[in-house]
């Protein structure tokens, strides 16, 4: 996309964009067996900013890459956020009956399609990598693949979340929240954008400063969600908005205050600016993205 169009336009068109890769990607609901593709194409279809693939795409498009190339790289990103989203809303972890307005996956389709829904997701999302016309880009592909399974995996959401959940009902503790923070959506977020580094063939210095920015904004991110939180708790109280009405979960205004946390995004921001300002890149797409991040209000 060349001619420049203003951030919304760009959201809107990208994320239309990425979801008619997804519908030519999965498999039909009217193949057999039936309710594992509905179930997949529900949550996948289901709304949601696209933040994950739209900062693949926006990264590639800053290096100068071939965003329609990238379609499905950033697909498996939203694939991979999206299964994150079921199995943690499942009566084993969150226990959610709603998500992003509609009935949770497993509300609607039952726990077991639900998990199972969700591992074809994961796992879908390797296969679209491992099976994409790669020829003299291998080494740059398997690196991808190894930078998504580590941002994913054990070392990173799955320890977020498992992190998570072992320090429920806990005091919150800076160390702990930073480690779950990072973890269960800093990781992802972060390989989100080093993801479309390596698919444009970033130099070093480049995906240096586009992992520094990721990071910063990805920590900006949750705590602008751990404020929204407060915020929206303490509004449907009708009680003045204070740290307490985060249910005694571990967040950033409970442990620093809603001031301090605005300033912590305030100053993340301008962190995330400068990194991108140290290297050349085509486009200010990945700054206006920060600046929307933590202007947001859902
Ligand atoms: C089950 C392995 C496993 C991991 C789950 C991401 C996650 C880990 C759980 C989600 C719980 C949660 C509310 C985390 C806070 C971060 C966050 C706001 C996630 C939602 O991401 P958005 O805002 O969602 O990008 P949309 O709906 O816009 O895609």
């Amino acid at each position: 996309m060349s001619a420049y169009i203003d951030l919304n336009d760009y959201l809107q068109t990208t994320g239309a964009r990425i979801e008619q890769a997804m519908d030519r990607l999965v498999p039909p609901k009217t193949q057999y067996p039936e309710a594992l593709y509905d179930s997949m194409r529900y949550s996948l279809f289901a709304g949601g900013k696209r933040l994950r693939p739209v900062l693949t795409l926006a990264t590639v498009e800053a290096l100068g890459g071939d965003v329609e190339a990238a379609l499905p790289v950033a697909s498996a990103l939203e694939m991979i956020h999206t299964y994150s989203l079921m199995h943690d809303d499942l009566p084993a972890m969150d226990d959610d009956d709603y998500r992003r307005g509609k009935p949770t996956n497993h509300k609607v389709f039952g726990e077991a399609t639900a998990i199972l829904a969700g591992d074809a997701l994961l796992t879908q999302a390797f296969q679209l990598l491992g099976t994409m016309e790669a020829s003299g880009r291998e080494a740059v592909m398997l690196r991808i693949v190894g930078e998504l399974a580590t941002a994913a995996g054990s070392v990173g959401m799955v320890a977020g979340q498992m992190a998570d959940m072992a320090n429920e009902g806990m005091k919150a503790n800076e160390e702990r929240l930073a480690f779950i923070h990072a973890h269960k959506t800093g990781a992802l977020l972060t390989a989100a954008v080093r993801i479309g580094a390596l698919f444009a063939d970033a130099s070093d210095q480049q995906l240096q400063a586009l992992t520094c920015y990721a990071q910063k904004i990805g920590l900006a991110f949750q705590i602008v969600d751990d404020i929204l939180d407060v915020v929206g708790e303490a509004e449907k109280l009708g009680k003045a908005v204070g740290a307490d009405a985060a249910h005694g979960k571990s967040t950033y205004p409970v442990l620093y205050g809603l001031e301090e946390s605005r300033e912590m995004v305030r100053r993340l921001t301008a962190e995330a600016h400068q990194a991108l300002s140290s290297v050349p890149l085509q486009t200010n797409r990945l700054q206006e993205i920060a600046d929307w991040l933590v202007n947001r209000e859902v």
